[in-house]
């Protein structure tokens, strides 16, 4: 059975996500260097070390991707505001040509009834910021909040919503600790500093907001099922810490005013002096609604070679996986929702505001047929109903992502899109999976 828009309350948001430097095509406009030029840069860093000085070109293209949007019978578009498009350096000068651009792409929007979703931050830390240690400098707060209110000063007017942040532990651990993404560290004191600043500058974001009389102000959280693997006490107890580390970490300091145990047992030694002042001061206050990005689960491990705190390692699982090597597993969705309401935000609105699959798409005859991605929209989908039929209170979801784009350090070969974009040529191809989407959200 195919799901349509008449399976969800009336007033569920479907729409599609982006993020600036996955698209726009970071060497026009003015934009100065974000700490993903300087960190692809390094040989091995990023797949062909390419950057996302082109990418999609949507900053020249964008009227022509908000027509797909609007043919495709989408009611939202969430998408992100570059730090560095905005402040070169990060701090000081403005570029104007950045705000012009972000105003005329707000307009665009709006002229074609799409609401339109901002996130503040979506990992484009400007360079000169990074060179101060970025996410680990104890004024990185006010450097954001800063930004915070030169960007909602000239579009905060229109948005539909604000997320601060999306997905803080990316932004701090995946980037400070596995050294995945920028700026490749591999330090559990930096990790732990970035993942306790990271939460304060959301918390001054939403201070500087709500005093602008800012109502509709969230942030995007990303959840990943941490599975076992093996019921053995230890297996269980590594799920159990890269589940604190992962999934309860920021969604509790913002809810509860706490961190959890287990990651603290890792994290603590390394934190700034006052955090738990923090907490209290800046990242424990009110939501009103909360992102949920979900792509799969893990498997973990207990590691009996582990030198050092986590002591865990990651194990095979055995569902079928996406391009990126992620297992498909919808019932994880619908444990978050199910999670987030019960043990965390009740009955505040909850969007899904990521979620979707890479695939090797490939063009025949003008067009891409993807129909693993239809049966991956379908599942979630589905989840998300169940979801909602036992109470949660989710409100939308955004398909990441409307292009193929930039996947960050692994460049342009995962495509996500469920438009395909040529990089050569920049040609966008809508593929089935748009076709289906538009299908299913038609009004009558
Ligand atoms: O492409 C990313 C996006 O920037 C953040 N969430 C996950 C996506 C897929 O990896």
């Amino acid at each position: 059975m195919t799901l349509t828009r008449k399976d969800f309350p009336n007033n569920f948001l479907f729409g599609a996500a982006t993020a600036a430097y996955q698209i726009e095509g970071s060497q026009f406009g003015g934009a100065g260097p974000s700490h993903w030029d300087t960190f692809s840069a390094t040989p091995g860093n990023v797949t062909r070390a390419e950057t996302g000085a082109i990418a999609c070109d949507h900053y020249h293209r964008f009227e022509q991707d908000f027509d797909l949007l609007k043919t495709g019978n989408f009611d939202a578009y969430r998408f992100s505001t570059s730090w560095s498009r905005v402040l070169p350096e990060g701090r000081g000068q403005v570029n104007q040509q950045g705000l012009d651009y972000y105003d005329r792409l707000t307009d665009a929007l709006l002229e074609r009834g799409i609401k339109p979703f901002q996130t503040l931050y979506h990992w484009e830390m400007p360079a000169a910021l990074s060179d101060l240690g970025g996410w680990t400098n104890p004024d990185v707060h006010n450097w954001f909040g800063d930004f915070v209110d030169i960007i909602d000063d000239r579009i905060g007017d229109r948005m539909e919503a604000i997320a601060t942040i999306n997905e803080p532990w990316c932004a701090s651990f995946l980037s400070h600790f596995h050294g995945i993404h920028a700026p490749g560290l591999r330090d559990v004191r930096a990790a732990a500093r970035s993942m306790h600043y990271v939460l304060k500058a959301h918390g001054e974001a939403m201070t500087r907001l709500r005093a602008k009389g800012r109502k509709n102000l969230g942030i995007a959280l990303n959840f990943e099922y941490a599975q076992p693997a093996t019921a053995s006490p230890n297996d269980v107890r590594a799920a159990a810490t890269e589940d604190a580390v992962y999934n309860r970490w920021f969604i509790e300091a913002m809810t509860k005013g706490t961190y959890p145990a287990e990651a603290l047992e890792g994290l603590e030694a390394h934190l700034p002096k006052g955090w738990q002042d923090d907490l209290k001061t800046h990242i424990h206050q009110p939501l009103d609604w909360l992102g949920v990005n979900y792509y799969t689960r893990k498997i973990h491990a207990h590691d009996p070679n582990a030198s050092a705190w986590p002591y865990t390692k990651p194990a095979e699982g055995h569902l079928a996986t996406t391009q990126m090597g992620w297992e498909v597993y919808p019932e994880g969705l619908h444990h978050f929702l199910k999670r987030m309401k019960n043990d965390y935000v009740g009955d505040l609105p909850i969007l899904v505001t990521e979620n979707g699959m890479a695939w090797e798409d490939h063009l025949k005859d003008g067009a891409a047929d993807d129909p693993e991605r239809i049966d991956f929209i379908q599942g979630h989908l589905a989840a998300m109903k169940r979801a909602i039929d036992e109470g949660v209170n989710l409100q939308g979801f955004m398909y990441w992502s409307l292009l193929d784009n930039y996947e960050w350090a692994e460049g342009y070969d995962k495509r996500f899109g469920i438009v395909h974009v040529d990089f050569d040529t920049l040609e966008r191809t809508p593929k089935a999976s748009y076709y289906m989407l538009k299908h299913a959200l038609k009004r009558d």
